[in-house]
C-alpha cells in the first residue's frame, strides 16, 4: 500500500451505467468516493475505491459496442487482421458484449463470454457459443474441457474492469495454447492524460492501462506484449499483443517506440499525474464558466450520447438539468431513463438534433468524427457543440 499515491479526487459519484428510471427522479442516489491512484512501483493508475463485478455487470447492464460503426469497422478490421496473420482454429472473447466482435468469425471458431447476460443473450440468440459467466479460473477449466486450447484470446474493454488483475491472467493461462497470442485493447493511459479526458475514470475502469504498466503486471505470468497498435477508437486506445515469453514469436519495434513515448512523456513519474490534476481542475473551472456564459444567455442546451463518461464530467462539474435539457442516445435501454446523479433525462435519438437546440454537450465526444458527420445539417445551420477535451470549448 506505501507505494500507492492518490493523485486525482473526482468528487462523489454515481455508479456509471446505473440509469434511472423516471420515477426515481427524487430518490436520493448513492454516490461514492471517486479518487484516483498511481503505484509508484508497478507504474499501474487505478481507482481507489471499487464494486463488486456483480453490482457492475449483471442482467441490465445497458452498454451496446453495436451503437457506433466506428466501434463496427474498428472490429471488422482487426478481425480481419486476425484470419490473414494468425488464422487462428479458436477464438475466446473476454467480455463479448453484443457480439460486434465475434460476429465476423464463422460461429463454429468462436467463444464468447459475456456476464451480463441481458445483452449475452444477444449474440446467443444468432447461434454463437456465448457463456454469462463471470471471466475466471472455474470457467476457464470448463471450457478446456469442451474445447481444449484457445490460440486466440481477444479482449476489448474488459480486463480493465476486472479488479483481481492476477486471477485474470492466471486464468488465461489455463487455456491459451503454447503459441497463443492473446490481444488485449483499453483505453490508453497516454492519451488521457495528453487529452485531460478525465471521464476515463469511473467505476468500471478499475485500471487504465499503460504499457509501462502492463509490461509490470503480465511478466510474473511469463507473458510478454509483442507488438502495440495504437488506435483511435474510446478517444485514443491501445491494442497490446501478448504472447507467452517462452513463444518464440518476434517482439515488433512498436513496444519499444510505445514504452519510450510513454517515458518521454513521464507516465513513470508522480509529478506528470500531479500536473494532470492540476489542468483537470482547470478545465473544471472553464467548462462551467461555458455553461453559465451560455444559461445567462438564455441558450437552448442538450447533450449528445449518454456516455458513462459524461456522467463523471457532469457529476464532477455539478452540471445538471438546468444546464442540460436532455441527452440524445440510440442505445434502447437508456432510453425514458435518467442520467446517473444528474437525473438528466435520456430520449430516444429519432435522427437528427432538433431545429430549436442551439448547443450540444458532446457526451460521446470519442465518436466526434462520425456524429458530426450525422449531424452536417445541426453545424450547416449555425449549431455548435461544447466539448470538454482537451480543453472545454466551444466547437
Ligand atoms: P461510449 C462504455 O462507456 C462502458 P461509454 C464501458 N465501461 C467501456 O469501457 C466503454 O463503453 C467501451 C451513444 N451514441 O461507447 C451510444 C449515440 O447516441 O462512448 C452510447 O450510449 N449516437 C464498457 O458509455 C454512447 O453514445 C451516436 O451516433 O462512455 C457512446 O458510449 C453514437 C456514435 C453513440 O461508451
Amino acid at each position: 500500500m506505501k507505494n500507492l499515491i492518490e493523485f486525482l479526487d473526482l468528487g462523489l459519484q454515481p455508479l456509471a451505467n446505473n440509469y434511472q428510471k423516471k420515477s426515481q427522479k427524487k430518490k436520493k442516489e448513492k454516490k461514492y468516493k471517486l479518487k484516483i491512484l498511481f503505484d509508484k512501483k508497478s507504474k499501474l493508475v487505478s481507482i481507489k475505491d471499487t464494486f463488486s463485478s456483480k453490482m457492475m455487470f449483471n442482467n441490465k447492464y445497458p452498454y451496446r459496442s453495436s451503437m457506433s460503426s466506428t466501434m463496427l469497422s474498428s472490429f471488422k478490421k482487426l478481425s480481419n487482421e486476425i484470419k490473414k496473420i494468425y488464422k487462428p482454429k479458436k477464438i475466446l472473447e473476454i467480455g463479448s458484449n453484443d457480439g460486434s466482435f465475434l460476429r465476423n468469425f464463422s460461429k463454429d471458431i468462436t467463444i464468447g463470454i459475456e456476464p451480463c447476460s441481458n445483452i449475452e443473450k444477444i449474440t446467443k440468440k444468432k447461434g454463437y457459443d456465448t457463456y454469462a459467466e463471470y471471466w475466471g479460473k472455474k470457467l476457464a477449466k470448463k471450457l478446456v474441457k469442451k474445447y481444449q486450447n484457445v490460440d486466440l484470446i481477444y479482449s476489448a474493454n474488459t480486463i480493465t474492469h476486472i479488479k483481481n488483475l492476477d486471477h485474470v491472467f492466471r486464468s488465461i493461462l489455463l487455456i491459451l495454447s503454447k503459441n497463443g497470442k492473446l490481444i488485449i485493447e483499453d483505453p490508453s493511459l497516454l492519451n488521457c492524460l495528453k487529452n485531460n479526458t478525465y471521464d476515463q475514470f469511473y467505476n468500471e475502469h478499475i485500471y487504465v492501462f499503460s504499457l509501462i504498466a502492463l509490461e509490470n503486471v503480465i511478466s510474473k505470468y511469463n507473458l510478454q506484449v509483442f507488438k502495440v497498435q495504437n488506435l483511435e477508437v474510446h478517444g485514443g486506445s491501445t491494442r497490446y499483443f501478448i504472447k507467452r515469453k517462452s513463444s518464440k514469436i518476434k517482439i515488433e519495434n512498436s513496444v519499444k517506440q510505445q514504452r519510450n513515448k510513454e517515458i518521454k512523456f513521464g507516465l513513470d513519474k508522480i509529478k506528470t499525474y500531479k500536473s494532470f490534476s492540476k489542468r483537470v481542475i482547470n478545465n473544471k473551472k472553464k467548462l462551467i464558466k461555458i455553461f453559465n456564459i451560455l444559461k445567462a444567455k438564455d441558450k437552448k442546451i442538450i447533450g449528445y450520447g449518454a456516455t458513462a463518461k459524461s456522467t463523471t464530467i457532469l457529476n464532477y462539474c455539478n452540471i445538471k438539468n438546468d444546464y442540460i435539457s436532455y441527452f440524445l442516445d440510440t442505445t434502447k435501454d437508456k432510453q425514458n431513463k435518467l442520467l446517473p446523479g444528474t437525473k438528466i433525462p435520456i430520449v430516444k435519438y429519432q435522427g437528427g438534433i432538433p431545429k430549436k437546440i442551439d448547443f450540444v454537450f458532446l457526451g460521446a465526444w470519442n465518436f466526434k468524427k462520425e456524429i458530426f458527420k450525422k449531424e452536417k445539417k445541426f453545424i450547416l445551420n449555425g449549431g455548435k457543440f461544447i466539448i470538454h477535451t482537451p480543453v472545454p470549448k466551444i466547437i
